[in-house]
């Protein structure tokens, strides 16, 4: 069975519970919920990195989101058809990751605003540019001819953005048109109603992390480090 060893969140598995969606995996969720659930993950020596996420499949530990993305594309068929194609994918790959850091970022920000300001910011960047490579690639992907990982990461990422800024995409149709397109992609579609699927992150999950991690909440929540252990 595949299993993926994460908080009980999208977070940084969020891309690949998409590229196993796209895939057709069938996988299991592992939520670690408590510091000594990670304790336990940790001492089974499967993180070669003490961090999570952590996939288990064909018999490997697979760490790192960005190599196990790669690893599903590979597998999968989805890092194009060519070596500039895959320069691309990894381009693009690489510019979403930059611009998704900013809707995982975004519960942890002190208010609705705040957060909501630094993703037009971020969108102004990034949005132009992403269109502007749809434009000139021509078929309607990121890369080639066909869809690819990095099409997913983005659509993964601009399906976020929509939740907290309903209308963002309104200037960059080719971008809307590339979003919709993954999202009916149907391992991606079935994944996207299942129970898998987490919701997107409030406080509770920024909760979740700082006690699993024992590390301090950010400081306009109340007695940030309740979680911090005392030395
Ligand atoms: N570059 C890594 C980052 C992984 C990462 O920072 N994981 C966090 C949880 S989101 C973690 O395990 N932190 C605990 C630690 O670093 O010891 C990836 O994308 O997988």
């Amino acid at each position: 069975m595949t299993r993926l060893h994460y908080f009980k969140g999208r977070g940084r598995a969020e891309t690949t519970r998409w590229m196993l969606a796209i895939n057709q995996i069938a996988f299991e969720n592992m939520p670690v919920e408590t510091p000594e659930a990670l304790a336990a993950l940790r001492a089974t020596g499967k993180l070669p990195f003490d961090q999570m996420p952590l996939l288990e499949i064909d018999g490997l530990n697979l760490s790192q989101s960005t190599a196990i993305i790669r690893y599903l594309a590979r597998r999968g068929g989805y890092y194009g058809e060519s070596d500039e194609d895959a320069l691309w994918c990894d381009m693009v790959a690489g510019a979403v990751a930059d611009f998704a850091e900013t809707v995982m970022q975004a519960a942890f920000q002190p208010t609705k605003e705040i957060a909501i300001a630094a993703l037009h910011a971020r969108f102004e960047k990034f949005g132009p540019r992403f269109e502007k490579r749809l434009a000139e690639n021509g078929s309607g992907f990121c890369a080639g001819a066909r869809i690819t990982f990095a099409d997913v990461v983005l659509a993964e990422a601009l399906s976020a953005y929509l939740e907290w800024c309903r209308d963002i995409l309104g200037n960059t149709p080719l971008l809307e048109v590339l979003h919709d397109r993954v999202l009916r992609e149907p391992g991606i579609a079935r994944y996207l109603r299942s129970e898998q699927r987490y919701p997107m992150a409030g406080n509770d999950y920024v909760i979740d992390i700082a006690s699993v991690l024992q590390r301090a909440l950010p400081t306009h929540m109340p007695d940030p480090n309740r979680f911090v252990p005392v030395r």
